[in-house]
């Protein structure tokens, strides 16, 4: 890592996350860069930037994923730092190791403490290591059925078989019984082979009726780590978070201070440097399991900002230009009652197909505690190539309920023509007697919404690809249902 100071950032990235990592960059007077694809011509993200780089052609493997071109830009630009924003690169141990070979700072965590992470069996070995609390299963990666077998026997049924290379819910596969194990090993095996080219699994009992929580931490390069609560992800949609929420309404303070307790304890053992998010899976008794780490900004961190009155994107940058985070811990408690919807180009009326196109009109939400993430305008394209999110609306109130109030007013204000999105199924979230109470878990979108098949549109003939796919990799809420 260089020590000239650094004067200008590079963003690689786009969309509303590339707007707020250059908010960030304009309030500590940092010079900002864009890198945009042939498809991004038109894209906000390059018109707020001081300076912008055409980096290639539309999709993201030819532009955004292309290390020696966004390297190549950094370097015709002078820019001394890197922002990955999330997604793309983000995560990528090896090109954060090629940013640091350039003589460029990443603005993120080391490649070591990346890659140790990446590795799902081993970052959990880590966390058990370091006295987080673990889902019981293997000690790292089965080697055969028959391992699968016995430690199965030994946590009990339904386990659950995960990819070492996967994550966010790719490659899993639940097993009620020894003959889904000997049939889930090898297909599940295949699959991690084909989908991440590593067929290495992992085994654990599950947790049924689960709510997703994250927690939020911020290291320093002094070794110094905060955290700033939970963030209650639960409410997701084939893995496709919807809603996010802080405080989450079933976490206590003394739960959220042992959840935080862990979560730096896992980043002290990877030396672990800025943004994290350590995710858990809990049960209805708050018990709480380490399941991943995420070692990037998340989608989601807006609702953390607003409770804790931080900002997480600017200390990323401090952190990255080698500051000391100067919290106090006892002083990191939540202030606001913070709420996130994700605004997708879907259609939930028609299995929340993607449908990029052109937005024709648009009106945003205002007003005390409305918060818009989006890089959309009207007149724009959205190019086919990259995610179907378009904006986040946030808000935060005093009280959960207020903050509930404040999302159903902000949402109806929130005008979108030319395409569909998933602003209309947000209401009715929001209008959702198990939602208001708080009591979800992550399977609500499959108990308060199921799927509605309309036989008038020929989904009698999709009917077996829907089952082929719900019973392979995509059927952990399917069998919880099942089970509950
Ligand atoms: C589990 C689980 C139950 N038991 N592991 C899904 C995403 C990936 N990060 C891990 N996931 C799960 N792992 C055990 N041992 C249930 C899920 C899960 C889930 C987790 C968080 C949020 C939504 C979810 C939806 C279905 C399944």
């Amino acid at each position: 890592m260089s020590n000239q100071p650094i004067t200008k950032v590079l963003v690689a990235n786009r969309g509303e996350i590339a707007l707020r990592v250059m908010r960030a960059c304009r309030e500590l007077g940092l010079k900002t860069v864009a890198v945009y694809s042939q498809a991004d011509r038109d894209a906000l993200h390059v018109r707020f930037a001081d300076e912008d780089v055409c980096i290639g052609p539309g999709p993201a493997k030819e532009s955004y994923l292309d290390f020696k071109r966004i390297i190549a830009a950094a370097e015709v630009s002078g820019a001394g730092a890197i922002h990955p924003g999330y997604g793309f690169l983000a995560e990528n141990a090896d090109f954060a190791e090629v940013v640091d070979s350039c003589g460029l700072r990443f603005v993120g965590p080391s490649p070591d403490a990346i890659r140790r992470m990446g590795d799902k069996a081993r970052a959990k070995a880590t966390m058990k290591a370091a006295g987080v609390p673990t889902i019981p299963g293997s000690d790292g990666v089965v080697g055969s059925f028959e391992d699968a077998s016995r430690i199965a026997d030994e946590v009990g049924y339904p386990v659950i078989l995960k990819a070492v290379a996967g994550g966010g819910g790719k490659g899993m596969r639940i097993c009620r019984d020894v003959a889904e194990l000997e049939r889930g090993y090898s297909l599940a095996s295949s699959e991690a082979g084909n989908a991440f080219g590593n067929p290495d699994l992992y085994l654990e009992k599950v947790i049924v009726n689960p709510h997703h929580i994250e927690v939020q931490i911020m290291a320093d390069q002094f070794g110094n780590v905060f955290h700033f609560g939970e963030r209650d992800c639960s409410i997701q949609r084939r893995h496709q978070k919807l809603v996010e929420e802080t405080p989450s309404p079933i976490m206590t303070a003394e739960v959220r201070e042992k959840m935080g307790a862990a979560a730096i304890a896992g980043a002290h053992a990877v030396d672990y440097v800025g943004a994290g998010t350590v995710e858990f899976l809990c049960d209805d008794n708050l018990n709480f399991y380490f399941m991943e780490m995420n070692t990037r900004i998340q989608v989601e961190h807006p609702i953390t900002e607003e409770a804790y009155e931080v900002d997480l994107v600017k200390d990323q940058l401090r952190v990255a230009m080698g500051e000391r985070l100067d919290y106090h811990q006892a002083d990191l408690v939540p202030k606001w009652a913070a709420i996130e919807v994700r605004v997708n180009a879907e259609d939930p009326d028609n299995d929340f197909r993607p449908a990029p196109g052109k937005i024709t009109g648009l009106h945003v939400p205002g007003g005390l505690g409305v918060r818009v993430e989006k890089a959309i305008y009207s007149g724009y394209s959205i190019p086919p190539f990259y995610d179907s999110m378009v904006s986040k609306l946030i808000v935060r109130a005093r009280t959960r309920s207020e903050a509930i109030a404040r999302m159903r007013g902000a949402l109806g204000e929130f005008v979108v023509t030319g395409i569909p999105t998933t602003l209309p199924f947000h209401q009715k979230i929001m209008d959702n007697p198990a939602f208001i109470a708080g009591t979800y878990t992550t399977n609500f979108i499959a108990e308060q919404f199921p799927p509605t098949g309309s036989p008038a549109n020929g989904l009698t003939l999709k009917r077996p690809t829907e089952e082929a796919e719900a019973s392979s990799t995509e059927s952990v809420a399917e069998v919880k249902e099942t089970n509950a």
